[in-house]
């Protein structure tokens, strides 16, 4: 039988690729997995414990809170906060950041920004959901940690990654030397390697988006979508549509199969609607270590420098060969603001 890797040895194993590590950072991604765990367990059994359906509150989103949003959220903010490797965390749940605030924490180098449930609003109807997480080292000297800590550009993030709790519960993560993924092993509770160093297709032929949005999309995004449905044997068109509504799975899927995902400024969501910070940043940190690309339709994702901690973007993640078409399509068709201002 192959020789079964875990999580666990995995990052030990992994520690020595960073000098002067002294193991602070493998016990973050420990921790993480930690709280993935029991996270996992709830997913799980949603449909049996009394954990579905909103809590009857409203998140700063503006979004009804489910049940398993708030466990997902107090288990990882706990599991971090415990584990005294991060002295702040920022979270889709919460409108401020949250300051561990213990004298070890108090000292620890690292925060930490996360979707805790991202695509919640599957949850009541069984369709996979997930986790996303990303890692800065703290900019603050010392003290509590400050929003500034996580006002960095996604090329600062020491480590990222996602949970997705599908089919088999999955932890994907890079810390800037490849993107390796995990499958949770229930009866012996650890997450075994399954995926080492993935790499993405640099050619796709899946297209990922909300064609409900259609009328409000920029002309680029339209012709796009128009692109993918030609017939063309040459470059094996038209493309197939695939789109689960939750950004994780979506992904996921891509990330092994080869395609992009769309999430365009729409009326409803006029920057775009994923958060920059603990969901475009993550993923755009670990698309780009598997060959990929994620951009803001002009612009590098991770070189974007964020303002404030829960704004928004609008996000062309996947293949490299196809976010550069939409890119393309997208500069193509823009209407220069002079010429739009006449
Ligand atoms: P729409 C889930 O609510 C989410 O934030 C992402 O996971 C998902 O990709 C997107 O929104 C779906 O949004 O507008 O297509 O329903």
């Amino acid at each position: 039988m192959a020789q079964v890797k875990t999580l666990g040895e995995f990052i030990v194993e992994k520690q020595a690729d960073f000098q002067y590590s002294k193991g602070e950072l493998s016990r973050l991604l420990s921790d993480i997995g930690i709280a993935a765990k029991i996270v996992h367990r709830e997913v799980n059994k949603a449909g049996i414990a009394d954990i579905l359906g909103e809590t009857g509150d409203v998140n700063i989103q503006g979004e009804n809170v489910k049940k398993l949003d708030v466990y997902a959220n107090n288990q990882f903010i706990a599991a971090l906060s415990v584990g005294g490797e991060c002295c702040a965390i920022a979270s889709e749940e919460n409108e401020e950041i949250i300051i561990v605030d213990n004298s070890v924490s108090a000292a620890a180098k690292y925060v930490v920004a996360l979707d805790p449930l991202d695509g919640s609003s599957n949850i009541d109807v069984n369709v996979s959901i997930g986790t996303i997480f990303s890692i800065y080292r703290r900019t603050s000297l010392s003290g509590p940690g400050t929003l500034e800590d996580f006002l960095q550009p996604g090329t600062e993030q020491v480590a990222a990654g996602y949970i997705l709790y599908g089919s088999s519960t999955m932890m994907v993560y890079t810390t800037g030397k490849g993107v390796n993924g995990f499958t949770l092993d229930p009866s012996i509770g650890e997450f075994c390697l399954s995926h080492p160093n993935m790499q993405t297709p640099k050619k796709g032929k899946i297209y990922s988006i909300n064609e409900g949005n259609y009328v409000h999309f920029p002309e680029g995004v339209k012709k796009f979508i128009k692109y993918c449905q030609e017939e063309d044997a040459a470059t094996e068109r038209p493309y197939s549509s695939r789109y689960i509504g939750s950004a994780v799975a979506d992904f996921h899927r891509n990330l092994i199969k080869g395609g992009v995902f769309l999430y365009p400024t729409t009326s409803a969501s006029p920057k775009g609607k994923l958060r920059l910070i603990y969901e475009c940043n993550p993923m755009a940190f670990i698309i780009e270590q598997a060959g990929g690309k994620a951009s803001t339709g002009s612009k590098r994702i991770l070189e974007v420098v964020p303002t404030s901690l829960h704004q928004r973007s609008p996000l062309f993640i996947g293949s490299k060969d196809m976010v550069e078409k939409v890119e393309d399509l997208i500069a193509k068709h823009s209407i220069p603001a002079a010429k739009a201002a006449k």
